[in-house]
């Protein structure tokens, strides 16, 4: 059963980046939660809504199933500049076929269409190894993510 279907849960929204509007399905600012974690902490979700925090894979295939949704990606460096990649359409798909990044529209932005070259493929944890290459990618960057393989971008 996915944990969607079961409970309200609290969201955290943007109501400044870009206009505003959006809801945060993931951030990561100051190294305060481990992210390097399990398929069942993927699908669920993790962290602290008010800081760093994913909002699990059942809850962005719900958001994005059957709705037109936007992708927005904000990334600060070290000396306080702001990028961002933006995509006019994004969806994922069930965890039978292991969440697969199956949407991603225009991209728009000054960071780079980085995420491009993970479309089609399939979400990979720790424990849980979906990707191409012949290791788990998950255990070599220590985070999880739809990868392809490991040394590409
Ligand atoms: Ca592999």
């Amino acid at each position: 059963m996915p944990s969607y279907s079961e409970a309200p849960f609290i969201a955290s929204c943007d109501e400044h980046t870009q206009g505003g509007g959006w809801t945060v399905v993931l951030r990561r600012q100051d190294g305060s939660v481990d992210f390097f974690l399990f398929w069942q902490d993927y699908k669920q979700g993790f962290g602290n809504v008010q800081g760093e925090f994913f909002i699990g894979l059942d809850r962005l295939r719900a958001l994005t199933k059957n709705k037109d949704q936007e992708l927005l990606i904000v990334m600060d460096n070290n000396e306080g500049v702001q990028k961002y990649a933006k995509y006019s359409h994004f969806a994922i798909d069930n965890e039978q076929n292991n969440y697969k990044l199956s949407t991603l529209g225009v991209y728009t932005g000054d960071a780079g269409d980085s995420l491009k070259f993970h479309l089609g493929y399939r979400f990979s944890t720790r424990d849980r190894d979906n990707d191409k290459d012949k290791n788990n990618c998950t255990n070599l960057c220590t985070g999880a993510w739809w990868y392809v393989s490991c040394h590409a971008r």
